[in-house]
């Protein structure tokens, strides 16, 4: 059924708000029995890319020559490196360094959010690890001392890393104290409940699947609206120079 041409989804230069009803699937090299919806790429100008994959029981993701993130949204799948094997079930998360051979593989039918970015190594720093758990087991702290807004960090913000991924809870009515407008980029997808997202000079109303791409600089800020909590994987780079 068509909607005679509307969409909330809009893609801005300093933005993209992607939302399900404007989805379109694709395979990426390697993937088999799977499909990718590719939400943020360098084709929009980010220095990452962040996909949501479709796996039918069985399938699987393809390599990246990249680090990889993964969150488990829905379903279950068998992460296997060289040397571990975790079963993934929803809210598990798994960090693989660049280069770290693994296989990914759907139990049933399963949904994951994936983030892969080129590592920018630091000198005089050892490179990170393999880190596997589970969102709800991460400390879980308050931003700028507001009980009702929740950070829990799932890829660490030490100098290893070069990026961040944390969730972020709101109360019905907690909100970002703050417009921020700073360097580093967001990838974001709406875990739970919904709001309202101001990116830029634009005010959108925002649930659960809808994914936001921010570019350095934008001008960010978000409050939770409804009677259950909103919740949000966000990625950010981090603890590198500007200058590289
Ligand atoms: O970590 C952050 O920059 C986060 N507070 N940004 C956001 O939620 N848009
Ligand atoms: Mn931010």
């Amino acid at each position: 059924m068509h909607n005679l041409g509307h969409t909330r989804s809009v893609n801005h230069r300093d933005h993209l708000l992607h939302t399900p009803d404007a989805f379109v699937r694709t395979t990426l090299p390697g993937m088999e029995r799977a499909a990718a919806i590719v939400h943020i790429s360098p084709a929009i100008g980010a220095a990452f890319t962040q996909y949501t994959a479709e796996l039918e029981p069985g399938g699987t993701l393809g390599p990246t020559y990249a680090q990889r993130f993964l969150y488990l949204l829905e379903g279950a799948a068998d992460l296997a490196t060289e040397v571990s094997f975790h079963s993934l079930t929803p809210g598990s998360f798994a960090y693989l360094p660049q280069g770290t051979p693994h296989t990914l593989t759907a139990q049933r039918s399963t949904r994951l959010a994936v983030i892969e970015k080129p590592y920018e190594p630091l000198e005089h720093t050892p490179s990170p690890e393999v880190l596997v758990g589970r969102e709800d087991s991460a400390l879980s702290t308050p931003l700028n001392d507001d009980p009702d807004l929740q950070v829990r960090a799932l890829v660490p913000a030490s100098p290893a890393h070069d990026f961040a991924v944390n969730t972020m809870t709101y109360q019905p009515g907690a909100a970002l104290s703050q417009v921020e407008v700073h360097i580093m980029e967001h990838g974001l997808v709406m875990l739970e409940g919904g709001g309202i997202y101001r990116l830029g000079n634009n005010w959108y109303p925002v649930t659960a699947g809808d994914v936001i791409w921010m570019a350095p600089y934008c001008p960010q800020w978000f409050a939770a609206i409804g009677k259950r909590p909103a919740k949000y994987l966000i990625y950010k780079d981090a603890n590198r120079h500007p200058l590289g």
